[in-house]
């Protein structure tokens, strides 16, 4: 490894792990709720061969997808490397050949394909289930189907030629009611355009709908919402073009003199019944859910007031703003009747939250009470001596149920020494929406391992009813899903 790359690489409990594992029979702490039969599926990215660019994005290290199967009071853990065409190929060279995050130029030539550029993906950020298969996405390539008990790769997937996006975005959601999926493609007909394209599969998987939409600028797009009337795509700030690629820079730069959007369109609507919405300066990546009442549409979403990623700079040569990279709870009113373009905005809770952020998948469109995502709370005990000089500021150190009904906070802690990655809704019962487990890793920094810890979602300050401990540390998860036993053909 170089200097440089040393310096970028991180080290302590961000440095890259490496390695493909399965694990039977995990130790278990406390006692596993007998009705759990399912797996949770998480996907992030640790670099295989170290970044060509010191300063790339961390959100172009390679994919992995790693589960925990949860099943007659056992747990087996697997992880594996999403084996990618670019994962193979690097495999093949024996060192890194790609070079920025989205941007084939910056490749080495032996496999640089300007024609092909989408065949680059990691496929880094979320695990999809629909349709009884699994996939892993991220945003500038195909879905890659995995198989849901070994976790092997078998290719990408192009819904039997029917999604002619190059593109497919992480965050497509699902109908609880019809099964039906809702999902995009941004930068659809290749690199730095301005094409959206806004696709409906029934529940077999089968792709029903397309529609085709020029964007007001081209931009990030990470992550949408539905209702049962709408499909709403939000994005803001971030830009692109060919001459910033061609020009050899990382995808994106932040432009704070652009609006941020909402673009809002019946689910059975046409091109031309796309309406957007436009605001303030925003960064504007996961939505919590939303809903339609009447002629309104409601977005709950924990938006940024601006750049949240110090690696996608700021296109006018300042330096990153830390101070402007906070999230909070929103609750954003898009009135179909208005005349005007704006929407209504209002922060919910003062606190500053983690933007991935989960509802029970039994609500996803409709009108929801409780939203869950974790945050830091600094009133609670933080033991720095314990957790080494490698271990964040502030420690992602709790769960949070927040109720839109009463506003009430319900927490949970995971300790003094422990950083909460993405929480995950596990449903329980009969669709009382609510009645779950939350499910996601912790990093004990004191001991240098990772756990899962299983919280009841409607008592989360009881503390967890039980935590799988792993005897090893796990790389960074983006996103993570849980699939109830019946969902995919798990042995
Ligand atoms: C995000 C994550 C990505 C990405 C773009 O969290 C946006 C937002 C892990 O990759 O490529
Ligand atoms: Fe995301």
């Amino acid at each position: 490894m170089t200097d440089l790359t040393a310096a970028l690489v991180q080290r302590g409990f961000a440095a890259p792990t490496r390695f493909e594992a399965d694990l039977d029979d995990c130790e278990v702490a406390g006692s596993l709720p007998s009705d759990l039969n399912g797996a949770f599926y998480r996907v992030g990215g640790d670099w295989y061969y170290p970044p060509l660019f010191p300063d790339d994005a961390p959100l172009n290290a390679d994919g992995f997808i790693s589960s925990f199967r949860f099943n007659k009071g056992k747990v087996d853990f697997h992880q594996r490397w999403v084996h990618t065409h670019r994962f193979e190929q690097q495999k093949a060279a024996r060192r890194q050949l790609y070079g920025y995050y989205r941007n084939p130029y910056t490749d080495d030539p032996s496999v640089r394909d300007l024609q092909h550029p989408n065949t680059r993906t990691v496929s880094n950020t979320a695990p999809l289930i629909h349709a009884g298969k699994l996939f892993t996405l991220k945003e500038d390539g195909l879905p890659y189907q995995i198989d849901p008990n070994t976790l092997a790769t078998r290719g990408t997937w192009d819904f039997h030629g029917k999604w002619k996006s190059q593109t497919f975005s992480a965050h497509p959601k699902i109908d609880p009611l019809t099964g039906e999926m809702v999902a995009y493609g941004y930068e659809a007909t290749g690199m730095a355009s301005d094409d959206l394209f806004i696709y409906t599969l029934d529940k077999a998987g089968s792709v029903r709908r397309e529609v085709r939409v020029k964007v007001p600028y081209v931009s990030i797009i990470h992550d949408m919402a539905i209702t049962h009337r709408h499909v709403i795509i939000p994005f803001g700030g971030y830009v692109t073009s060919r001459e910033r690629l061609l020009a050899g820079k990382v995808h994106w730069g932040w432009d704070a003199s652009k609006p941020s959007y909402i673009g809002v369109i019946p689910r059975d609507g046409e091109a031309r019944d796309m309406r957007w919405f436009k605001g303030p300066e925003r960064c504007m990546m996961h939505v919590f859910n939303a809903h339609t009442e009447g002629n309104k549409v409601i977005l709950y979403a924990p938006f940024y007031d601006s750049n949240f990623f110090p690696f996608f700079p700021p296109t006018d040569g300042s330096p990153w703003n830390p101070a402007k990279a906070r999230a909070f709870i929103r609750k954003i009113t898009l009135d179909l009747d208005s005349s005007d373009d704006g929407w209504h905005e209002e922060i919910l809770w003062p606190m500053q939250v983690g933007d991935l952020g989960k509802v029970d998948p039994r609500v996803v469109s409709l009108q929801s009470r409780y939203l869950y995502t974790s945050y830091n709370d600094p009133q609670r005990p933080y033991d720095r001596d314990r957790c080494g000089p490698n271990a964040p500021a502030r420690m992602t150190n709790s769960y949070g149920r927040f109720d839109l009904v009463t506003g009430k906070v319900e927490s949970f802690f995971a300790g003094p020494t422990h950083n909460l990655q993405e929480l995950s809704f596990v449903p329980r019962g009969r669709g009382e929406e609510g009645d779950g487990y939350l499910v996601g890793v912790a990093n004990n920094y004191a001991e240098m391992r990772s756990e899962l810890v299983v919280v009841d979602a409607q008592r989360p300050a009881d503390g967890e009813v039980a935590r799988v401990i792993l005897p090893f540390r796990l790389n960074s998860q983006v996103h993570g899903v849980w699939a109830s036993a019946g969902e995919l053909p798990l042995v």
